[in-house]
């Protein structure tokens, strides 16, 4: 595992590596036939538990961590950065994560969330967003177009209706009404590989490595509260209509005050059919740290789900004491982490050999 504090040109370097590894889980996942339908291949036993595997004890409140914020992926860095603003000057959670998940959003070199993201299989971006405070407040919208802050009107569903989850065109209606603006989300780039992808007789896989950039985020502040975010664009050329796991309480994200938050990255079927972060956050309850819980999904993932290991799937965890854990399938995840210490990107371990993402 390596751990570095990241700079602008090793941030090149690891961007070439990881397009690289991109290239790799392409050709991997591209046995996949649908996103969903992991047929007929074969499934991967997770090892068993070590015996001697030890539970971490929650440290005293003394060595509680905050405030602090995690990210998944590279991109997560300037995305802790904004979050880090409102967290410094003691600012809430969940505005840091709202703040933090924006940069993304906005950033159209970020194909994999918000504007540039990567159509459907229809030429159409469409997004998937949410957001959870530390007293089980949570907003969502889904297959929401042409608004380029998802995680914004996800708020806004949280606080100003008395549901939890929007989709489609309603989602939009909604948004219109809140006051945010409609524009095109499909940059020239993102219509050009669209167009390719249908040209090349429209590959047999719609989840490959350029989707599994999803950004989820975590933070505690300094009062002590938890809070997290999760937008993406899905994954690309999806089916219209296909909702992943990052809109999904308890699939893609979730936030228990009492014991941590979970987030997740990569095939959102797999995340949704382990409801993947709230597993994650159970585990945590039961006593292990952050690492060893996402390592348990993980495993839980790769033992129970046919063909798990042709995608990707990663989990981040922050405790209500600032610990952080992450773990994923296939080596090539990393996380991103800002507190007072300053800013770290890390490779997250993994349960199978190489790097192909
Ligand atoms: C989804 N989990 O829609 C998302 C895609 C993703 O990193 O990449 N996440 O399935």
């Amino acid at each position: 595992m390596t751990k570095s504090t990241i700079h602008k040109s090793t941030s090149s370097k690891q961007r070439k590596s990881l397009l690289q590894g991109r290239r790799d889980l392409l050709k991997l996942a591209a046995a996949l036939p649908l996103a969903g339908s992991l047929g007929a291949c074969a499934s991967v036993t997770a090892p068993a538990t070590p015996a001697s595997v030890a539970v971490t004890p929650a440290p005293k409140n003394s060595a509680v961590r905050k405030p602090i914020v995690v990210s998944t992926w590279e991109h997560g860095m300037p995305a802790n950065a904004a979050a880090w603003q409102v967290l410094s000057l003691g600012g809430s959670a969940l505005d840091a994560v709202e703040q933090g998940a924006r940069v993304p959003e906005a950033d159209p070199a970020v194909r994999t969330v918000g504007l540039g993201g990567y159509p459907d299989a229809s030429g159409e971006v469409t997004l998937d967003a949410c957001i959870m405070d530390h007293q089980l407040n949570c907003g969502s919208v889904a297959g929401l177009k042409r608004i380029k802050h998802p995680i914004s009107v996800a708020r806004a569903v949280m606080e100003k209706t008395p549901h939890v989850m929007l989709v489609g065109e309603g989602a939009l209606a909604f948004a219109k009404a809140q006051g945010f603006v409609e524009e095109n989300l499909l940059t020239e780039q993102s219509k050009q590989d669209w167009l390719l992808w249908r040209e090349q007789g429209k590959a047999k896989s719609q989840i490959n490595l350029e989707n599994h950039d999803t950004i989820g985020m975590l933070a505690l502040d300094s009062h002590g509260h938890l809070a997290g975010a999760c937008t993406t664009s899905g994954a690309a050329y999806k089916l219209p209509g296909r909702v992943g796991d990052s809109p999904l309480i308890g699939a893609g994200l979730y936030v228990d005050q009492d014991v941590g938050a979970a987030t997740a990255t990569g095939l959102g079927e797999l995340m949704i059919k382990t409801v993947g972060c709230h597993l994650v956050v159970e585990l945590m309850r039961q006593g292990l740290n952050p690492q060893l819980a996402c390592q348990r999904a993980v495993e839980r993932i790769a033992a129970k789900i046919p063909n798990a290991a042709e995608a990707q799937v990663g989990f981040l965890a922050l405790s209500v004491n600032g610990e952080v854990g992450a773990y994923c399938l296939h080596g090539g995840f990393n996380y991103a982490v800002q507190d007072a210490s300053g800013a770290t990107l890390t490779d997250a371990t993994h349960l199978l050999p190489g790097v192909v993402a």
